[in-house]
């Protein structure tokens, strides 16, 4: 199968959608596995179907969910001296790689810096929602007539091929905490990924919500006007659409305990009532006892030792970190060391 290639605003946006020949059947056995294990989980990667990168779109801007303002804090502050520290060669500027997108919009205010001092930048996006994707890199050129970017509808390993042969030197962005939705094996994975990717002038931008106040964490996932709360059973109804289920959104009530042993959040769907729920496609009925929680998301939070060990683990080295004057925050450049 072969990635599918489109320009678009004069040539300027090119967007590739790389196939997915197992999507379906992944989706399937993943959510089959996550629900038949003793402790239901549901992987928090399905979340971002159109409504979900939508409602998520929403949550960045409660007043409770401080981490997005946090980070677009460090980044108005410090952007410049991010690109400063890059090293890329003077006057040649970093082809700029983010990882889980979105709507670009922090993003922004780094390629703006990144304009205002080279010409000739461009930007590659890389996203799993590929609709949302297209939507905000349109809307990215139109108000940017300098830039020249590059969509990737995929996930993140089906992003690296595509990545080979671009630019050098490169600044990979993985950022908005997206780091904490991985356990501590997953986070070494993906970070050694990228490293595999870097050549010796390039850099890692990774954004990590730090550990504080549990009650602030807790308020951020608890939010009173209740968009957490439909973005975590915005997973129900997507089950449902997809995979013929008859989950009641109504019947699971939205929970997310700041967990201090593990230093995360863990969200969670918990069951109201004794109930059976059938997922026809899979041929699947699951039996939920009243109190029964299911797993559906972590956020971790950091210490910087806890992040610069992880850091470590990939062969990675942490070179700079900048945070908020609170210190809520950090957005740390990583290096590849000698390669
Ligand atoms: C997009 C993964 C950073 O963990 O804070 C927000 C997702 N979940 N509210 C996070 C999320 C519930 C978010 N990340």
């Amino acid at each position: 199968l072969e990635s599918e290639l489109k320009e678009d605003r004069e040539g300027r946006l090119r967007f590739v959608q790389v196939p997915q020949p197992k999507g379906r059947d992944s989706f399937c056995a993943t959510i089959a596995r996550g629900l038949s294990q003793p402790e239901k989980t549901l992987p928090s990667v399905y979340f971002y179907d159109s409504e979900g990168s939508r409602l998520f779109e929403q949550i960045t801007r409660l007043p409770e969910y401080y981490l997005t303002r946090k980070e677009q804090e460090i980044l108005d502050l410090y952007s410049g001296d991010m690109l400063a520290a890059q090293g890329g060669e003077a006057g040649v500027a970093p082809e700029i790689v983010e990882f889980g997108s979105g709507s670009s919009k922090k993003t922004r205010t780094l390629l703006e810096a990144a304009l205002s001092r080279w010409r000739g930048v461009h930007y590659t996006a890389i996203d799993i929602s590929g609709d949302f994707l297209k939507a905000s890199m349109r809307r990215l050129l139109d108000d940017y007539p300098e830039l020249t970017a590059t969509g990737i509808a995929a996930d993140y390993e089906g992003a690296m091929p595509v990545l080979e042969g671009g630019r050098r030197p490169r600044l990979f962005l993985f950022m908005g905490s997206n780091i904490g939705n991985f356990e501590e094996d997953e986070a070494v994975g993906f970070l050694s990924m990228v490293r595999r990717g870097m050549a010796k002038g390039d850099r890692l931008l990774v954004g990590i919500d730090l550990v504080k106040d549990p009650a602030i964490i807790e308020a951020a996932y608890n939010d009173s006007a209740g968009v957490t709360e439909a973005f975590n059973k915005n997973l129900l109804r997507r089950i449902n659409a997809e995979l013929e289920g008859n989950f009641d959104p109504e019947a699971f009530q939205h929970h997310a305990p700041f967990v201090p042993e593990a230093s995360r959040i863990e969200m969670r769907l918990v069951s109201l009532r004794d109930q059976v729920v059938k997922l026809r496609d899979l041929d699947l009925e699951i039996g939920f006892r009243q109190g029964e929680s299911m797993r559906t998301e972590i956020s971790t939070k950091y210490t910087l030792d806890a992040f610069a060990e992880i850091v470590g683990k990939a062969g990675l080295q942490v070179e700079q970190i900048w945070t908020d004057p609170d210190q809520w925050f950090a957005i740390a450049m990583l290096g590849p060391g000698a390669v």
